[in-house]
């Protein structure tokens, strides 16, 4: 018998917890945190119940279905065009005028909508009174009490989901919208009945409000020019749209909702008096962070120790493992191969302590914050103040970064902050830069790793105004998020997050290290087995002409050209060429390279092209060949001119 299958999209608000239920629903893993704009794509899981097979996909929060930010129009067109069977619309119960905005509009566009009522325990001690019962009766569709954090309701949801299903017994409420209730129907008697997948109905509100893809659809009919007419009569009609659900709301929502007179001052508005605080706020930031820094650098420096040593003798067994294979081989195997993934995963202390904070930051809720104490700052840095959020993933890794820069609803602040995301330095370049400063600056690579990051954020503030006054011409549109509640942070999400970093950055070891060790060992060994005449060598060479005003010799040349690939890489191809690596290669490099060219090769690997993997993300994100390139071409040519005044500054000023 063919299993009956029930798709099922998880919409809602920003930070309503869709990412929550849909992990306990499904057991997966997807990003969860406390900041509005986590889920940027969606995702898909199953589950299985009473031999029903479930598809569920996490969609990226909205405030609304009018097609003004990415996530608004990945959410409305899966609504549209993959027509799940079943909408479950997740509503934060302590702000339901809010989420019923979003909610009246899913309603309007299908019949088959369930609501999971989530955050009860945050409704409970907000102190509100909610009658349920009243609120379902009202909207005319299921509503299921959930705390998602807490797997409460879960099973109530599932057994709702194929109950419905089964019986179609939908009647929801008829939204109307009195004030407008004509120029809708004016509008709707020069449309045909479907608008490419859009009810009418639906299509002659969003046009009142202006929504640009609506818009664009409705140019080919012929009664367009007459519709344009009437919806540019009146410059108020989006206000109007958003006044009239404001009111079916409150009518919904009277005699539903009750709030206490005295407003509960929660723990979360004291925090916020002092770390949101106007003048308080930003020294406590940068304390914070500092801290972290400080916190995650000497963490490291305990445990890489004992963690390198670990990977030594691994080295070590494996040489004796494979004593019995031809020299060659065992050289390529070892020398090759094992060491460059070895470099890697020396980084694995770093990435756990890092990674740690920043789910710690985030969970609590306090990286939302942040974004708004550090807005004047982001300004300075010529971002907008939403940029934080997206610049502090990108210490971890550009990729999630980049990715993270979806919230920014303009497009032009969106693009800036992509091109200028890669100047923060990810783990793996800090990681390649302490090797270098802890080998030639034993005793200052603390402060010179500070002074990278300052280096980086002057590159961001330069990069930031030359780009926003002449490439965009943009100014700011100001910043609009909501703050999440703090929230005790819980170990189980924490470690997930963790993990789920460290395991692609060990899938990456396995798979794109080993293979790229494997080739360059390769290339730096054919065709004469000496690397001197390699065909590395000779790449490296060819293009040492290019690097030698910055006082690069043609070694450093080949490391930058595999640190395209990955940044790290370039750590491991500068071991294959010398044939050492850790200390040893500290040795060789040391006796080869002047402190100057060894602390200008640090800055531009800081700054020149974003890793292969953050380009590709920068295409998928802009969707554009010509932005991607023009990212690339930018930071390869700032860091070039950064790096030689640098080098030839300082080479002046010690002569
Ligand atoms: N107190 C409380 N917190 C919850 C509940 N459900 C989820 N949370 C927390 O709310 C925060 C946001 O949850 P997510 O599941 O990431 O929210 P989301 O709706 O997927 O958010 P976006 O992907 O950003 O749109 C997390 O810190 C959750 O732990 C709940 O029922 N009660
Ligand atoms: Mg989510």
């Amino acid at each position: 018998m063919e299993k009956t299958k029930i798709r099922v999209a998880l919409a809602g608000n920003p930070n309503v917890g869709k990412s929550t239920l849909f992990n306990q629903l499904t057991g997966l893993n997807q990003h969860t945190g406390n900041w509005p704009g986590k889920t940027v794509e969606k995702k898909v899981g199953y589950v299985e119940k009473d031999s029903t097979l479930i598809e569920i996909t996490d969609l990226p929060g909205t405030y609304s279905l009018t097609a003004h930010s990415i996530e608004e129009v990945v959410a409305r067109e899966f609504i549209i065009k993959e027509k799940p069977d079943i909408i479950v619309v997740v509503l934060d119960a302590s702000a339901l005028e809010r989420n019923l905005y979003l909610l009246l509009q899913i309603m309007e566009l299908s019949p088959n909508v369930i609501v999971a009522l989530n955050m009860l325990d945050v409704l409970k001690e907000k102190k509100y009174k909610l009658d349920t019962e009243k609120l379902q009766q009202k909207l005319g569709i299921p509503v299921i009490s959930t705390i998602a954090s807490k797997g409460i309701g879960i099973d109530n949801l599932l057994e709702k989901i194929i109950d419905v299903y089964k019986n179609k017994n939908f009647n929801p409420m008829k939204i109307e919208y009195p004030e407008i209730e004509d120029t809708l129907k004016e509008i709707e008697a020069l449309l045909p009945e479907k608008i490419d997948e859009y009810p009418k109905r639906w299509a002659a509100i969003k046009l009142l409000e202006g929504d640009p893809l609506i818009v664009e659809l409705c140019k080919k009919y012929e009664g367009w020019e007459e519709i344009k007419n009437i919806v540019e009569e009146k410059e108020e009609n989006p206000v109007k749209v958003a006044s009239a659900r404001y009111s079916l709301i409150k009518n919904i929502l009277k005699d539903v909702l009750e709030k206490p007179t005295k407003q509960v001052i929660t723990w979360t508005d004291r925090l916020d008096n002092i770390l949101t605080h106007r003048i308080w706020g930003l020294p406590i930031a940068i304390l914070i962070i500092f801290s972290i820094f400080y916190f995650t650098y000497f963490l490291n420096e305990a445990i890489s120790i004992p963690w390198n040593n670990f990977l030594g003798l691994i080295g070590l067994g494996l040489n004796n493992l494979f004593s019995f294979l031809p020299e060659w081989l065992k050289n390529l195997l070892i020398g090759g191969i094992w060491q460059g993934v070895a470099n890697v995963l020396s980084f694995t202390p770093l990435i756990v302590i890092f990674f740690f904070f920043l789910a710690l930051l985030e969970d609590t809720g306090y990286l939302a914050r942040l974004a708004f104490v550090t807005d004047r700052i982001m300004h300075i840095l010529g971002l907008h103040g939403k940029a934080f959020i997206s610049l502090v993933m990108s210490f971890g890794c550009n990729v999630p970064g980049v990715m993270a820069t979806r919230t920014l609803e303009n497009e032009k602040d969106r693009l800036l902050l992509i091109m200028v995301n890669s100047f923060i330095p990810c783990v793996p370049r800090i990681l390649v830069a302490s090797f270098f400063l802890s080998i030639f600056f034993p005793k200052y690579a603390p402060i010179l790793l500070l002074v990278l990051y300052l280096i980086s954020f002057l590159s961001i503030m330069i990069s930031g105004r030359i780009l926003q006054r002449k490439v965009l011409k943009t100014s700011f549109s100001p910043l609009l998020m909501e703050l999440p509640l703090y929230k005790i942070s819980n170990i189980k999400i924490v470690s997930l997050y963790v993990w789920d970093k460290l395991k692609s950055f060990l899938v990456r070891a396995g798979t794109v290290m080993v293979i790229l060790s494997g080739i360059t060992w390769i290339l730096s060994h054919i065709p004469s087995g000496n690397i001197e005449n390699s065909i590395l060598a000779n790449i490296g060479k060819t293009l040492m002409p290019l690097f030698s005003p910055l006082g690069f010799n043609w070694q450093l040349t080949t490391g930058l050209i595999s640190g395209f690939v990955a940044k790290e890489a370039s750590l491991s191809t500068l071991g294959s060429i010398y044939g050492a690596s850790g200390n040893a290669l500290g040795n060789l490099l040391l006796k080869d390279l002047s402190p100057i060219t060894a602390f200008s090769f640090v800055v531009f690997q800081l700054l020149y092209i974003p890793c292969a993997a953050t380009i590709a993300t920068i295409y998928k994100e802009t969707n554009s060949l010509k932005w991607t390139l023009i990212t690339i071409f930018y930071s390869l040519t700032y860091a070039y001119l950064f790096t030689l005044i640098l080098h030839t500054g300082i080479t002046l000023l010690v002569r």
